[in-house]
Formats: structure tokens, C-alpha cells, sequence
């Protein structure tokens, strides 16, 4: 197993939905012995601490969406913030709500682009997270991570986007609930989708083994965005959205052992914990182990994909 520079990003972003908590994430992640788990594994581990977003005017309340303003400040610093950790090691952004990850992936995708590869992202989440400002009901930002990445209009008052993901190197796993409007635009668009009901039937691991061979075959980028809520609630209470019928714990460690074995994941988000609602820790401790699987640990060593 190769030693990785593990750069741990601080990123208390709450400003994604009403519902406050999320910026206890990345303290509760510490607590939970993240560090300790990945130096256990060999790794070198830095700790940026918690960041800040950049100076925004005040969110005044009216209008449909829930604080755009301290998400847009948020998402200018975490573009900047990625831009530069992937020049010195792999960055994981310790959240903070899901709407890091229009920071998170915006800057990792332009930094890949200035590498001359392409970026590929892996959306572990029961949500696709694929609204616009224009078409989400709920007006919570959290919800629209992917539909920023990818270039769709309606984010005035956003940093511009200088590189979009491409839709077709978008691997959405895990999904369960699912609005009107992202399910037209999803059914229009080359983006790769997974619900429970395929991985019921056909298992995790082929849909993700397969996705994995593109990235490889195309020298790709790798980020990976676990929302909390890609587990089920019965293992992971800590998250606001709980939707029943979500991925088992050998599940979430399959997914991360098979990444792992794939060397290819080159950045990871950690969202939408809400320590606020959890039970003596476990959520955290349980995004802590899966972190730990996706860099190494495991019973045994054995061949790659020895059962794709
Ligand atoms: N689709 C719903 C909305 O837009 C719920 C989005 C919830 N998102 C997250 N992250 N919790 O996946 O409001
Ligand atoms: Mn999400
Ligand atoms: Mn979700
Ligand atoms: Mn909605």
C-alpha cells in the first residue's frame, strides 16, 4: 500500500439547509480519531484546521434560497482551498453539508484540467443532489452541488466556473429519493445512476467496478463525495435527510475497499454529519472506518477485484 499525504480541510459549512448542526462535522470527525486512524495506516496526515468563507454580504432572508450568499462565500473558498492541497497530496474535505462540494469539486476539477486529465466524481449519497437554483422546491443549496459542476444555469452571485465536470464521468450511487425536476434533467443527461433497487438486484460492486475501469482507462481524476445519508439511517442516524433503505456497513466498506484497491481516488469529501443528532458517536466513528478502508485498512490482502 502506498503512503498518501493526507490533507485534512476543515469545512463547517451549515449554510446548505435549515436544519444547523453541520458545522460540528469536522470536530466530531478529530474527536472520532480520523488522524490517528490514517497515521495507524502509514499515511502522512496534515491538518489544515477549519476554514472560513470568503467575505459575503449578508444573506437578507427574502427571496427562495436559504442563505446564498454565505454558500457562495463558502464555495469561493473552498474552490481555492482544492486548487491548491491537490498540488501537495490528497485533500479531504471534512464537512460541513453537502453544499461544500460545489468548492470542493469546482476546485479539483480545475486543477485537473491544468493537469491535462480528465476529472471523474463518484456521488455516494440517496440524493443526486443535481437541482438549480431555479428548480429546487426546498431553496436548500445542499441540493444543488452537482447541477453547479456540471454547468447548468441559475447560479448568479457563484463564482464562474472555469472547467465543468463532464456529465458522463458522473457515477451516482446509492440513490433513493430522487425530485420531479432532477429526475427529468437526470433522464436527459449522460450522468451514470444507481438506485437501491439495481444494487438489490445486481450488488454494489458491479456498478462501481465498472465505473472504476473507465476512470482507469481514461488516466482519470477521482473524487469521491460521501454523504452521510448514502447509509442507512439504522447505521447512521447522525444526518438531517434520513431515507430508509440505504447501504449496509459491508456495503459502504465494499464500495471503500474496492476504491481503495483501484489507486485511483485522488480527493474525498466527508458530508453531511450532524453530530448534533447522533448516538454516542457512532456516525462518526463509522465515517472514520469507512475513510480508514478506503486508504487500507483491511483483514486481508488479496487479489484485485477477486470478485468482479
Ligand atoms: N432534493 C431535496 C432538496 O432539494 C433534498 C436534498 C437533500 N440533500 C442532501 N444531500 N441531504 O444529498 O431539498
Ligand atoms: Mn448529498
Ligand atoms: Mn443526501
Ligand atoms: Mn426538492
Amino acid at each position: 500500500m502506498k503512503h498518501t499525504d493526507c490533507i485534512l480541510i476543515g469545512a463547517p459549512v451549515d449554510s446548505g439547509k435549515r436544519r444547523a448542526g453541520c458545522l460540528m462535522g469536522p470536530d466530531a470527525l478529530r474527536t472520532a480519531g480520523l488522524a490517528e486512524a490514517l497515521r495507524d495506516l502509514g499515511h502522512r496526515v496534515e491538518d489544515l484546521g477549519n476554514l472560513t468563507p470568503e467575505p459575503y454580504s449578508p444573506d437578507t432572508g427574502e427571496g427562495p434560497l436559504f442563505k446564498p450568499n454565505e454558500t457562495a462565500g463558502w464555495t469561493a473558498r473552498l474552490i481555492a482551498t482544492a486548487e491548491g492541497a491537490m498540488t501537495r497530496g490528497l485533500p479531504i474535505f471534512l464537512g460541513g453539508d453537502h453544499a461544500l462540494s460545489l468548492g470542493s469539486v469546482a476546485g479539483v476539477t480545475s486543477h485537473a484540467a491544468r493537469a491535462g486529465r480528465p476529472q471523474f466524481v463518484l456521488w455516494l449519497d440517496a440524493h443526486s443532489d443535481f437541482h438549480t437554483p431555479e428548480t429546487t422546491d426546498s431553496g436548500n443549496l445542499h441540493g444543488t452541488p452537482l447541477g453547479y459542476v456540471t454547468g447548468r444555469s441559475g447560479f448568479a452571485g457563484f463564482p464562474p466556473l472555469t472547467t465543468p465536470v463532464q456529465q458522463e464521468n458522473i457515477c451516482l450511487l446509492g440513490l433513493r429519493s430522487v425530485d420531479d425536476a432532477e429526475r427529468a434533467a437526470l433522464e436527459g443527461s449522460a450522468i451514470r445512476r444507481h438506485d437501491m433497487r439495481e444494487i438489490d438486484e445486481r450488488g454494489i460492486a458491479r456498478p462501481l467496478g465498472d465505473f472504476l475501469d473507465r476512470v482507469a482507462a481514461e488516466n482519470g481524476m477521482l473524487h469521491v463525495s460521501l454523504d452521510v445519508d448514502f447509509l442507512d439511517p439504522s447505521i447512521a442516524p447522525a444526518v438531517g435527510t434520513t431515507v430508509p433503505g440505504g447501504a449496509t456497513i459491508r456495503e459502504g466498506h465494499l464500495v471503500m475497499e474496492m476504491i481503495c484497491d483501484s489507486g485511483l481516488m485522488t480527493s474525498l469529501d466527508l458530508v453531511e454529519l450532524n453530530p448534533f443528532l447522533d448516538n454516542r458517536g457512532r456516525t462518526a466513528q463509522l465515517l472514520v472506518d469507512l475513510t480508514a478502508s478506503a486508504l487500507g485498512r483491511r483483514v486481508f490482502d488479496r487479489p484485485t477485484r477477486a470478485f468482479a
